[in-house]
């Protein structure tokens, strides 16, 4: 296990306590000192723990940080599994990169935080992607640390996925954060309305169903409850209400200027998801 941060050390604690061999490797040794003191190898040099065993497992801050460990390894005939948060792009070249070394790659994206890891009843997991063969051969290791979902033989679609995900989360975090600005100057508790946004953002989330449905079949109109017309008539109110509470509307406009376009485009029967390939460059 190459990285000790917040992330690996998790990661290593978990495969730890399951009484897997491990060795372990940070670049500032203190972080590795308390495994020293609970038994487990530590090496002083990233080769020397790469040297250990077939799987090597690096999570390190960035893409740049795991060229700078593995440069000065020796990686022929190693199992790499990255769990470092990386682009797609980046994933598909450092996969070649380790071709070229000998090596077998498994990308990863770990859909968890630190406290998740180890907890099976927290609901963490970490995408998998690139080598299938790689990643059967290791599920059940994998799988100690948190929940495993492959999700292709393309080493990008891990950081992928990873990456949509939590794009959308920033999506939910943008429009909780208008709300509670809404209600920041008025007698509300914001830990009143927090329960209420939580169920109304649950309520709303199995919409991403039809979103998908619409794609796959290319018509935005079956199925829609809140016509894009309808919607767009609405956005006065919302603008209105942020004027007036003294509230910026710079994270609600972007998303309403794309439902203008698409409506101008003549789609207003549609549902929202013509927007979609407005994004697309
Ligand atoms: N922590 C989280 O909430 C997220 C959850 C989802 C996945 N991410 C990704 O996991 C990767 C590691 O994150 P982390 O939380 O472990 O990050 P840090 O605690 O900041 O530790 C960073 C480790 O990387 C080492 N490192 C950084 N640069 C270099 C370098 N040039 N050469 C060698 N090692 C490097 C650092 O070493 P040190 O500072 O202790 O010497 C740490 O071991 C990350 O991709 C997240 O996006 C976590």
């Amino acid at each position: 296990m190459l990285g000790l941060g917040a992330m690996g050390t998790a990661l290593a604690r978990a495969w730890m306590a399951a009484g897997h061999p491990l060795t372990v490797w940070n670049r500032t040794p203190a972080r590795a000192a308390a495994f020293d003191a609970e038994g487990v190898r530590v090496t002083d040099s990233a080769a020397k723990a790469v040297a250990a065993n077939t799987l090597v497992v690096v999570c390190l801050l960035d893409d740049a940080a795991v060229e700078e460990v593995l440069a000065g390894t020796d990686l022929t005939g190693k199992d790499l599994v990255n769990l470092t948060t990386s682009t797609p792009v980046q994933a598909r070249a450092r996969a070649e990169w380790t071709r070229e070394r000998g090596a077998r790659y498994l990308d990863g994206g770990i859909m968890a935080v630190p406290p998740m890891i180890g907890v099976p009843e927290a609901g963490g997991y970490a995408f998998y992607s690139g080598s299938r063969q790689l990643f059967e051969r290791h599920q059940e290791t994998l799988s100690v640390p948190t929940g495993t979902t492959y999700v292709g033989e393309d080493a990008g679609f891990a950081a992928l996925h990873d990456v949509a995900l939590l794009s959308a989360m920033y999506g939910m975090f943008a429009g909780a954060a208008h709300a509670f600005a809404l209600i920041r100057r008025e007698d509300i508790d914001p830990t009143s309305l927090a329960p209420l946004l939580a169920d109304w953002l649950v309520a709303m989330a199995p919409a991403v169903h039809q979103t998908a449905d619409q794609l796959r079949s290319g018509d935005y109109t079956t199925g829609v409850v809140s016509t894009l017309a309808m919607q767009v008539a609405g956005m006065p109110t919302f603008l209105r209400t942020a004027e007036q509470q003294g509230v910026s509307p710079e994270l609600l406009s972007p998303y309403f200027a794309l439902m203008r376009r698409r409506l101008a485009e003549g789609s207003g029967e549609e549902d929202l998801t013509g927007t979609i390939d407005l994004l697309l460059r």
